[in-house]
């Protein structure tokens, strides 16, 4: 990667407080984090990840999390959540042997019925899955890809008769480390997928030097799909940054523009980081610090739109942007020469 001091974009404005937080949950809650939001007619849903069961102090001393469950929370505007009494989603659900630990959430809304894309830790490698809720209690699983997968999008209608998601593929073999790629497939049933293809590379990305993954499932907008991602580089001179012994990640949030009619085309993409860990609780106080990632992304009522992303893995935060500013960021309106 090129050495270069990349800055956050101004078009963004953090919101001041934290969104949700461990003292907001009225269960077993260490962290909570990595939040797929919906926005609804009379306001918003979000659901969690809810690590549990260990306190730094506890992690310090070798104990670990007893579990991640996922967590349920309403809001009238936005910004002021409250978490349903029980956990909205428990792994023994699944009633599956297989599987070690279901997290980070995407939710779609679509065909009035809603979409959740999580990953899936299991004794035989990580999966990207489907699944299909009316009520946030009921799972309905529809599919669950080959490993290695992870951070799966939906988008929110069929394009060209399909179904379509973004995902990250995890390759080990033929690719250099952690190089982790942005993908696109399509479904005619949300079942079986295929047709997939490379959408956008970490190489295209000059402010990564590891791995990218999609963000929030994509936003339609005139000038094509607004999709975030997150990018990682990493510096073998960062050392302890949060609970672990080693944390040499950065992740920052990445914007680009899909084709609206062939997603797999990117329009553009913005050359510097939309946004890149600064603020004070993106730098310390985290599990991991130095550490956005982004799970949501809506309109609000007044237009504007709203990122809803994880600090240092431990809290939900949100930062807004209005929509012509993200459609003008550098790099966004037009084929950068890097990318394919
Ligand atoms: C990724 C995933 C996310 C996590 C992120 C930053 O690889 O494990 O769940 O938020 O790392 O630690």
């Amino acid at each position: 990667m090129e050495e270069k001091l990349y800055k956050g974009s101004s078009v963004i404005t953090r919101y001041p407080d934290v969104i949700l937080s461990k003292d907001d949950v009225p269960y077993d809650s260490a962290l909570t984090f990595n939040a797929g939001i919906v926005r609804e007619e009379n306001g918003y849903l979000m659901l969690f990840r809810n690590d549990y069961g260990c306190t730094q102090a506890e992690w310090e001393a070798g104990k670990r999390f007893k579990g991640t469950n996922l967590g349920l929370a309403r809001s009238k505007d936005g910004i002021k959540w409250t978490v349903d009494p029980e956990p909205s989603f428990e792994l023994a659900q699944l009633k599956n042997e297989e599987f070690v630990r279901a997290y980070d959430p995407r939710i779609t809304v679509m065909d009035g019925h809603y979409y959740v894309c999580f990953a899936v830790d299991t004794k035989h490698g990580v999966h990207g899955g489907i699944c299909r809720t009316d009520d946030f209690k009921n799972y309905e699983i529809l599919s669950i890809s080959v490993p290695d997968n992870r951070n799966m999008v939906l988008f929110p209608e069929k394009i060209g008769g399909k179904y379509v998601r973004l995902e990250r593929p995890m390759p080990v073999y033929s690719r250099d480390g952690d190089k982790f790629d942005i993908w696109i497939s399509d479904s005619p049933d949300l079942v079986y997928w295929g047709n997939s293809r490379l959408v956008l590379a970490t190489e295209d990305v000059p402010y990564c030097n590891d791995k990218i993954g999609p963000g929030a499932p994509p936003l339609k907008t005139d000038k094509g799909w607004l999709v975030i991602f997150h990018s990682v580089d990493i510096d073998p001179a960062r050392g302890k940054n949060g609970w672990e012994n080693y944390w040499r990640k950065r992740y920052c949030i990445g914007v680009m523009l899909l084709d609206l009619e062939d997603p797999s085309k990117v329009v553009g993409m913005s050359k510097s980081p939309l946004m890149i860990p600064e603020a004070p609780y993106e730098l310390d106080g985290g599990f991991r610090n130095n550490a956005l990632f982004p799970c949501g992304m809506v309109r609000d009522e007044t237009g504007l739109i709203r990122i809803y992303y994880s600090a240092g893995d431990a809290v939900v935060r949100m930062a807004t942007a209005k929509e012509e500013d993200l459609l003008k960021v550098p790099g966004i309106n037009g084929r950068a020469a890097s990318i394919r």
